[in-house]
């Protein structure tokens, strides 16, 4: 069952929240249904009419609590517990698992700040905060095909970066290092947006990534990343908000 309103996915993994939201879409509307054509059929034809009269029963009887046992277990089993087990499922294998070093993601630093996303990328030097640092507002390139490991930090309030096109989303912390990571399969440009409502400009905090080709991408840190060299400034305190990325960092 697919919804035609429904963002594209062009990740690796966002089929797994697909497959979850239509599974309970699904068995809620077919739960509905089947509870208002029982209450239409007691409504209808089991109420009291001339030379009838409504049974009215409260439901006490050993019969009816063993009924009504049966179907919360049946509801419980065959709704959240397909859930909870493909939930667990998909931990199993990975979803939510940083990429580790040995994975090579493209490593991403994020800062979430009214109004808008900053991101580093750390260059050829693959250190944060050195002159080779590429800095983007409200944009991000990513290769396809590669993991994409992105670690968020906030200066101001929460703030979320969400992807719908890749089914994930997270918040910016201050005061802590939130991660999250994702996989392009499909090139593109996607929106993202930030999903907490964090001032009065919150509508204005949203940008694009644009997915490249490998070749694509590592012509652009090439270009960009002369640039930035060119760009450096060491007095200027204010975009040096990179910082050392530690193995077990909010582990
Ligand atoms: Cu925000």
């Amino acid at each position: 069952m697919s919804f035609p309103r429904r963002p594209l996915d062009v990740s690796l993994d966002g089929f797994r929240s697909d497959v979850n939201f239509d599974f309970i879409t699904a068995a809620i509307a077919i739960l509905f249904s089947v509870i208002v054509l029982v209450l239409l059929w007691v409504v209808l034809f089991r109420r009291a009419r001339p030379g009838r009269t409504a049974l009215y029963e409260r439901g006490m009887a050993r019969r009816h609590l063993v009924l009504i046992g049966a179907l919360a277990a049946l509801f419980f089993f065959g709704i959240d517990g397909v859930v909870l087990y493909r939930g667990y499922a998909d931990l199993q294998e990975g979803f939510f698992k940083f990429p580790t070093a040995a994975e090579r993601p493209i490593e991403v630093e994020v800062i979430g700040q009214q109004w808008s996303f900053q991101f580093r990328l750390p260059g050829a030097d693959g250190l944060f905060n050195t002159p080779d640092d590429l800095l983007t507002l409200d944009e991000l390139h990513v290769p396809v095909g590669r993991p994409i490991a992105l670690k968020m930090r906030a200066k101001d309030v929460i703030h979320s970066l969400y992807l719908p096109n890749f089914r994930i989303k997270q918040d910016l912390i201050p005061g802590t290092t939130t991660r999250m990571w994702f996989q392009a399969t499909q090139m593109g440009t996607y929106e993202f947006g930030c999903a907490q409502f964090c001032g009065v400009s919150h509508y204005k905090m949203h940008g694009t990534l644009q997915v490249e080709s490998p070749e694509g991408f590592a012509r652009w840190l090439a270009v960009e990343g002369s640039a930035a060299r060119d760009r450096y400034d060491p007095e200027d305190r204010e975009a040096h908000w990179g910082w050392t990325w530690e193995e077990q960092e909010n582990r």
